[in-house]
């Protein structure tokens, strides 16, 4: 197990390189470009320049995240041919940079998504929820009220100026459904691992978040079941997963060690991302601390199904509260997730002591 951070890059993340190598049992980053449009090619000198500051600072950069996906993909229009020759090219490219894993995900238009991105907790702190009944069905609307509370932040895929381009997105994915998107997942897939297969590196599918559909649009990365059709979509091991905790935990109904058991056991889990949440009711939940005790998520039953099932791959604790005045981007301050990796691998030794390999 190697035990990471998520770092946006210089000018994009309120926390720097020197701090993070300051956090106990560190030993890199999961790193970005993030100002190169989606679509496009990732220049081999960006890429080089990025992991060369990363190395001088004494942390590794073998995992990215994310290299996005073009909405032509997801999708399946006739364009989509260029955009996926242009990811097989960022794929070399960050190969030969000693990248290992790419975490990316297939939700249509959106990332995750919140109603609220500073939700005060009986501690003072505050986090991210979600709560369904505020969630505007028109998400033109849903623009305004993220913009209110963001402290000039907003939800990746909801910049302003992305806005004029989202109706007409909504539009394209009218005809749709989960099916259509599974199988442009597939044809995706098989055109980039054998890529990854000779550049060595890793497909990490993120699930969605939070793990249902939302705005009508299809999502089909949410439950044991899909995240078995879709490893199988292309049965290689470079076909893998980014296991993030949060996001398929918040619907109850998955039962979050079991599926990191079954798929870690298959050698498909290449990345995870270990937090915890706390289910208020149907489709509301907000986050917490990573410790088990503040949330719905038994982070022990969670980190020893990792380790009982010989997990070889990467973490790190995912959003974090924002605590003690810090101010940063929404779920990704340094203290609270610095908080989390220490406890994570308090765990993760405990586990190792109490039964050694
Ligand atoms: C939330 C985060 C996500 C993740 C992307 C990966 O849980 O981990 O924003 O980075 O979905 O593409
Ligand atoms: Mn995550």
């Amino acid at each position: 197990m190697k035990m990471i951070l998520r770092w946006f890059g210089e000018g994009d993340d309120s926390v720097a390189l020197w701090q993070i190598r300051q956090i106990p049992g560190v030993s890199g980053i999961a790193g970005a470009l993030q100002d190169i449009p989606v679509g496009e090619v990732w220049p081999q000198e960006r890429i080089d320049a990025l992991k060369s500051q990363v190395n001088q600072a004494g942390l590794e950069m073998e995992v990215i995240e994310s290299v996005n996906i073009h909405d032509d993909i997801k999708l399946g229009v006739a364009s989509r041919d260029q955009y996926i020759e242009n990811y097989r090219q960022t794929i070399r490219n960050l190969g030969k940079a000693g990248v290992k894993v790419i975490c990316y995900n297939f939700m249509p238009v959106f990332d995750w998504t919140r109603s609220d991105l500073a939700k005060p907790l009986a501690d003072g702190s505050t986090v991210l929820s979600y709560e369904e009944r505020l969630i505007p069905k028109d998400p033109l609307k849903m623009m305004e009220e993220i913009e209110r509370n963001a402290n000039g932040f907003s939800m990746p895929g909801w910049e302003p100026e992305r806005l004029k381009e989202l109706k007409l997105l909504f539009e394209k994915y009218a005809g749709v459904d989960a099916e259509k998107l599974t199988a442009n997942l597939k044809y995706f897939l098989e055109a980039v691992i054998p890529v990854c297969e000779e550049a060595d590196v890793k497909m990490a599918i993120h699930p969605d978040d939070p793990a249902w559909p939302i705005f009508g649009l299809p999502r089909i990365v949410n439950s044991r079941e899909n995240l078995m059709t879709l490893v199988k979509l292309v049965d290689s091991p470079y076909n893998g997963l980014t296991l993030c905790t949060g996001s398929l935990g918040s619907n109850p109904e998955n039962n979050v060690p079991e599926i990191i058991r079954e798929f870690s056991a298959m050698g498909r889990i290449h990345f995870a991302h270990v937090r915890n949440i706390k289910i208020e009711g149907y489709r509301n939940f907000h986050e917490v601390s990573h410790l088990s005790s503040d949330g719905s998520l038994d982070m022990f039953a969670i980190m020893k199904a990792l380790y009982d099932t010989g997990f070889q791959g990467y973490i790190r604790p995912d959003h974090g509260r924002m605590i003690w005045g810090e101010k940063a981007r929404p779920g990704y301050g340094l203290y609270d997730r610095a908080l989390g990796v220490t406890y994570l691998n308090g765990l993760w030794e405990a586990l190792t002591k109490m039964s050694p390999r």
